[in-house]
C-alpha cells in the first residue's frame, strides 16, 4: 500500500466518502421519488455539494451546533442525522425526524447538534451566534457552523450576524454556500462583492474561500478555522465555491442555466468523481473499496424509502403534540 498523503487516515478516507455517497443516492432518489408525485411539499436538492458538508462536518463533535438551509438534507447527514429518520420525514411519516410534521426544510435532530433546517432565509446565523454563545459561556471549546446561501448572504440577519459574532468573539462559523444561483437570480447580478473573503474583512473577522468540490480543500480550510475557534480564536467565514446538479426545487425548468451546463457541471465538477480520482490514484484506496461503499449506500437509500412507504401518516391527534418542549 502506498504512502498516503493525505490528513486522513484509510478508515477516515473510507468514512468521508461514504457521508458523501449517501448524500448523493438520498438525493437522487428523492429527485426520482419526487417527478413520480410521492413526495408532499417542498424539496430542495444538495447534489453536488456533498463535499462542502462532509469536509466541515467531519470536524465536528456531536455537542458542536449547526444551523442549516432550506437546502439542508447535506448537513443533516453529514452532521449524523439518521438518513431513515429524514427519508420518513420528507414523506411526512410518524417516525421521522420530526415525526412526519415537518417535511424537508424542518428536519432537525438536536441530539446530534443538528438545529434544524430552514425555510426562511438567513434565519440560521442567529441561531448559530446563540448556540456560540452558550458554547463560549459554558467554556467547554464546542463551536456552531452557520450554513447559508449566496443569496441569503444579503440578508440583513446574516450581516447582523457577522458583526454580532465579531463584537462578542464567539466560536462561530459562517459556511457561505456559493454555488452561483439564488433561485434563477445569478450571483453576479445579485452580490455586489467579487469575494466573500472582502465581506467578511468588512466586518473585522477572516475570511477564506475555497473549491467547496474539492473535499480535501474544504477539510483542510475548515479544519483551520474550527480549530482556532475552539481554541477562543473567535469567528471566520468560510466560501465554499460550488454548484447544485439540480434546480433550485424540484419541478424547477431550469431555463436559466446555459444549454449542456448541468453534463458540464457532472462531468467536471463533481466532488465524487474528484475524491475517488485522488484517493485511487494516490494508491492509498482501491475501486473496489469505493464500489462497495457505493453498493452499501444504495442498500441504505432503498430501505429507507421502503421503511418510510410502510410506515403510517400522522395523525389528527398528533396535530398538538411536539409543539411546545413541554406537551
Ligand atoms: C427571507 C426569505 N426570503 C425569500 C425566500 C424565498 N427563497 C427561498 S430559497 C431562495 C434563494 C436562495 O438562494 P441561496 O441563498 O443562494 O441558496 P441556494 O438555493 O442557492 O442553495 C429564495 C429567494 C425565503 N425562503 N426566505
Ligand atoms: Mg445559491
Amino acid at each position: 500500500m502506498a504512502d498516503n498523503p493525505f490528513p486522513l487516515d484509510r478508515d477516515r478516507l473510507l468514512a468521508a466518502y461514504r457521508t458523501m455517497r449517501t448524500i448523493r443516492e438520498f438525493e437522487e432518489r428523492l429527485h426520482v421519488d419526487f417527478a413520480r408525485g410521492d413526495i408532499p411539499g417542498f424539496v430542495h436538492l444538495y447534489a453536488g455539494e456533498e463535499a462542502a458538508a462532509t469536509g466541515i462536518m467531519m470536524h465536528l463533535r456531536p455537542t458542536d451546533r449547526i444551523a442549516s438551509t432550506h437546502r439542508g438534507h447535506g448537513h443533516c447527514i453529514a452532521k449524523g442525522v439518521d438518513p431513515r429518520a429524514m427519508m420518513k420525514e420528507i414523506y411526512g411519516r410518524k417516525g421521522g425526524s420530526c415525526e412526519g410534521k415537518g417535511g424537508s426544510m424542518h428536519i432537525a435532530e438536536l441530539d446530534v447538534g443538528m438545529m434544524g433546517a430552514n425555510g426562511i432565509l438567513g434565519a440560521g446565523a442567529p441561531l448559530a451566534c446563540g448556540a456560540a454563545l452558550a458554547a463560549k459561556t459554558r467554556g467547554d471549546g464546542d463551536v456552531a457552523i452557520s450554513f447559508v446561501g449566496d443569496g441569503a448572504s444579503n440578508q440583513g440577519t446574516f450581516l447582523e450576524s457577522l458583526n454580532l459574532s465579531a463584537v462578542w468573539d464567539l466560536p462561530v462559523i459562517f459556511v457561505v454556500e456559493n454555488n452561483a444561483y439564488a433561485e434563477s437570480t445569478s450571483r453576479t447580478y445579485g452580490v455586489a462583492v467579487e469575494s466573500y473573503v472582502d465581506r467578511a474583512q468588512g466586518f473585522g473577522i477572516p475570511g477564506v474561500s475555497v473549491d467547496g468540490t474539492d473535499f480535501f480543500a474544504v477539510y483542510e480550510a475548515a479544519g483551520e478555522i474550527i480549530e482556532r475557534a475552539r481554541r477562543g480564536g473567535g469567528p471566520a467565514l468560510l466560501e465554499c465555491e460550488m454548484i447544485r446538479f439540480f434546480g433550485h426545487f424540484e419541478g424547477d425548468a431550469q431555463t436559466y442555466r446555459a444549454p449542456g451546463e448541468q453534463d458540464d457541471l457532472r462531468q467536471n465538477r463533481n466532488c465524487l468523481i474528484k475524491f475517488r480520482s485522488a484517493v485511487t490514484e494516490a494508491g492509498v484506496l482501491t475501486e473496489a473499496d469505493l464500489d462497495a461503499i457505493d453498493a452499501e449506500a444504495q442498500a441504505l437509500i432503498d430501505e429507507a424509502v421502503v421503511e418510510a412507504l410502510a410506515a403510517p401518516e400522522p395523525t389528527p391527534d398528533d396535530l398538538l403534540t411536539d409543539v411546545y418542549v413541554s406537551y
